[in-house]
């Protein structure tokens, strides 16, 4: 790469500072939710010495105060497809496919993401991107009119193509293109308060699905969310209504637990803002549009398809169980069904790693992340992952394990659940009612086969790429840091060190 172009990390780590400030600006009650997290992450870091060493040895530890993740949706593939390469700028690609309509919201999604840990630490920023699914529109005639206002629209600006065509062309941005590729991308995210529908058009889609007046009504897929992790999500939600910020009913995901997994979260409600309408005559009519809100996520440590079967299962039973969907009245029994239910998944590390269940880093003892993510970079280049032979591995880590020579360390959860994503699209739609994944379960995103390929297919078409398996992404993760371990504790032996 030319040496003076700027690190696509760096690029990412910039615009999502940027992108921070700017929805600070739009939705005041954000910054409220950010200060909020930061106390609590600050409390348990002060009284939690063993998270902080986890956190410290991952080499999370130094992301967790700008760690972010937000949401767009988009109206068309021409849209998506540019959307892909504008993130492909910032190190940001496509991971997993989620469809949302068997939750019974109209659109499917990816999320983008950097895929290696040193990216994912130096810029852990993640966008979650849906595509509306106009072909779920029944009347006709409103769909043709969705389609003729989101053919009018442009939600990039020229100077942005240009500089992802730069980008492309020449492998890489100057320091003067990156700053200019910032402040023009973040155009595309900004809030619009002048719409280019009419109001009588608007209240049409509106009555079509909310997420279609959403997307169709607006000049550009304005961010709708931004959310910071936490490490204590029951905190957060006791202090949001504390604060006097109003949160949603239900944590969505997994119950509270001494080792989290995967995702939990909640948001508070979206705000009713002012919006001006464009009149077909000229001028403009007054209204209001409900689409942003806040969110809070804890995040845990990511399940291998075996432990993600049995979380599908447990969470499909605590719903089913209930019989209706989680909403405020009933919550505190939710929660105890959802806590016996998850009786049944292992709690502690070293047994989750022994039954497959999770993803984990191996380290040698005495080393910190730094060490562990050189190594890695440099075993990489000699050895070939797939080369380790799984069953002699296993009982080499077991042994390494038993003697203390090597520790786990959870891999985190990068990405989302449709379950839990469907729950958070209605309850800042004002519409909990249509949530039918109470008889779902976090399957109920994908489909039964043949389907889940059409319309993952129709997704990666409009993308014009495919999406990566997260599953993969932590396998090889897991199984990188395994070579990285065994050669780091080789060199050792050989240096006389043990
Ligand atoms: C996205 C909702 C999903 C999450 O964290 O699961 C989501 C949206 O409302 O556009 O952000
Ligand atoms: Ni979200």
């Amino acid at each position: 790469m030319n040496p003076t172009f700027i690190n696509s990390d760096d690029i990412c780590h910039d615009f999502s500072i940027a992108m921070s400030e700017m929805y600070q600006k739009e939705v005041p009650l954000y910054g409220d939710l950010i200060d909020l997290v930061s106390e609590v992450n600050t409390d348990v870091l002060n009284k939690q010495p063993d998270i902080r060493q986890q956190l410290d040895h991952t080499g999370e530890i130094d992301r967790l105060g700008m760690e972010r993740h937000g949401a767009i949706r988009l109206g068309t593939a021409a849209e998506l497809s540019m959307m892909r390469r504008l993130f492909a700028v910032m190190g940001m690609y496509p991971v997993g496919y989620y469809d949302l309509a068997p939750a019974g919201v109209p659109v499917h999604s990816t999320a983008f993401r950097a895929i290696d840990t040193q990216s994912l630490n130096k810029s852990p920023f993640r966008v979650f991107t849906s595509l509306l699914r106009l072909d779920l529109i029944d009347d006709e005639a409103l769909k043709q009119e969705a389609i003729g206002a989101l053919d009018k629209r442009t939600i990039f600006t020229d100077n942005v193509v240009n500089l992802i065509k730069r980008f492309e062309e020449q492998g890489g941005l100057t320091a003067e293109d990156a700053k200019q590729f910032i402040k023009e991308a973040l155009e595309t995210f900004r809030w619009h308060d002048k719409t280019p529908v009419s109001k009588a058009l608007y209240q049409q889609l509106l009555s079509q699905h909310g997420l279609i007046a959403d997307v169709v009504g607006f000049k550009g897929p304005h961010i709708n969310h931004l959310t910071p992790r936490t490490l204590d999500i029951d905190a957060v939600q006791a202090g949001m209504r504390a604060k006097g910020i109003p949160p949603k009913a239900i944590i969505e995901g997994p119950p509270r637990r001494r080792c989290p997994i995967l995702l939990r979260q909640t948001s508070f409600k979206a705000l009713e803002e002012a919006v001006s309408f464009k009149n077909p005559n000229g001028g403009y009519e007054t209204g209001h549009h409900t689409a942003r809100f806040g969110e809070i996520e804890q995040r845990g440590v990511a399940l291998t398809p075996k432990g993600r079967a049995l979380y599908d299962q447990l969470l499909s039973q605590a719903r089913h169980q209930l019989g209706v969907t989680p909403n405020a009245d009933n919550a505190s029994e939710y929660y105890q069904v959802l806590e016996s239910a998850f009786a049944a998944f292992p709690d502690d590390y070293q047994t989750l790693h022994d039954e497959d269940l999770a993803y984990f880093y191996y380290q040698a003892v005495g080393s910190d992340a730094d060490i562990v993510v050189a190594d890695i970079e440099q075993t990489l280049d000699s050895l070939e992952v797939e080369s380790i032979n799984d069953s002699i591995s296993k009982q080499v880590v077991t042994d390494l394990l038993e003697q203390g020579m090597i520790r786990l360390e959870p891999i985190v959860y990068e990405d989302f659940l449709p379950v839990s994503a469907a729950g958070i699209f209605q309850s800042n739609l004002h519409d909990d009612s249509t949530n039918d994944s109470a008889n779902g379960n976090e399957n109920g995103g994908k489909q039964s086969k043949g389907e889940v390929h059409t319309n993952k297919e129709a997704f990666e078409h409009a993308l014009g790429a495919q999406v990566y398996d997260e599953l993969e992404l932590y396998q090889t993760l897991q199984a990188q840091s395994l070579k990285a371990c065994l050669a780091n504790l080789n060199s050792k032996a050989l240096n006389g060190v043990i």
